[in-house]
């Protein structure tokens, strides 16, 4: 009986997932899901990204958080368009609370909208927003064996951001066993080191995403 009531929102879920799809193809713009752990980077990212793309693209951001509205004051003040969903105790994003803010954007008039989902490695894998590329960020502080405890989110993000990587000398952490266990769950994905505070490979993830935008689904 439980499984059923859950396969029952699942269903659900995917349904309104393919509406926000629709809309989002409808007005051309790429929306990413952005998924990690509390703490591993994931507001300042879209802050870095408000200066690498915010010349060149229009961005929005919708900000998924338990409680308080500090991550949508700190995206806005870099610049980009943000609303902030405060789950009030769901440790994931869906479909429908999704739905319930995209009037809040004029979807026209952007070009990636990306969803900063609650900060939790496990249920946010499990919903689909609609996005168009499930992207995922895993520090180095958090240890190389996450791969092989949480591997679900890998093996449903399109994009793993190895974040936090000027802390590699103060850590003992193994990047390439990451890399190799997220490679063996899930071959197709795209992996780039970054630091926000000193820039390595933001580049890179800018011209991934812009190339997604200009020459891809959305
Ligand atoms: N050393 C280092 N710290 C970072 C980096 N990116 C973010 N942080 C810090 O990590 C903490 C959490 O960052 P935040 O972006 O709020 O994480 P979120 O919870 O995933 O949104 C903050 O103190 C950031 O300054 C990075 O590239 N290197
Ligand atoms: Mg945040």
């Amino acid at each position: 009986m439980k499984v059923s009531v859950v396969k029952n929102i699942l269903d659900a879920n995917d349904r309104i997932a393919l509406e926000n799809r629709q809309r989002f193809d409808d007005n051309h713009v790429f929306a990413i899901n952005l998924m990690s752990s509390p703490g591993a980077g994931k507001t300042t990212l879209l802050e870095s990204m408000g200066k690498g793309l915010g010349d060149r693209f229009r961005v929005g951001v919708i900000e998924g958080d338990i409680q308080s509205s500090l991550d949508a004051e700190r995206v806005a003040k870099a610049g980009l368009a943000a609303v902030q969903i405060e789950t009030g105790g769901a440790c994931h994003l869906d479909a429908n609370m999704i739905q319930s803010c995209l009037g809040n954007f004029d979807l026209a008039a952007l070009d990636l909208l990306v969803v900063e989902n609650v900060g939790n490695l496990v249920c946010p894998a499990e919903f689909n927003t609609g996005e168009h590329a499930k992207v995922m960020l895993l520090s180095v502080t958090e240890g190389d064996d996450k791969p092989l405890k949480y591997p679900l989110m890998f093996r449903e993000s399109k994009v793993l951001l190895i974040s936090k990587v000027d802390l590699l000398p103060h850590v003992r952490c193994d990047v390439e066993l990451i890399r190799k266990t997220a490679k063996g769950l899930n071959p197709d994905i795209t992996i780039f080191e970054i630091s926000t505070y000193t820039g390595q490979g933001l580049d890179e993830w800018h011209a991934w995403l812009a190339g997604q935008i200009t020459g891809g689904e959305g």
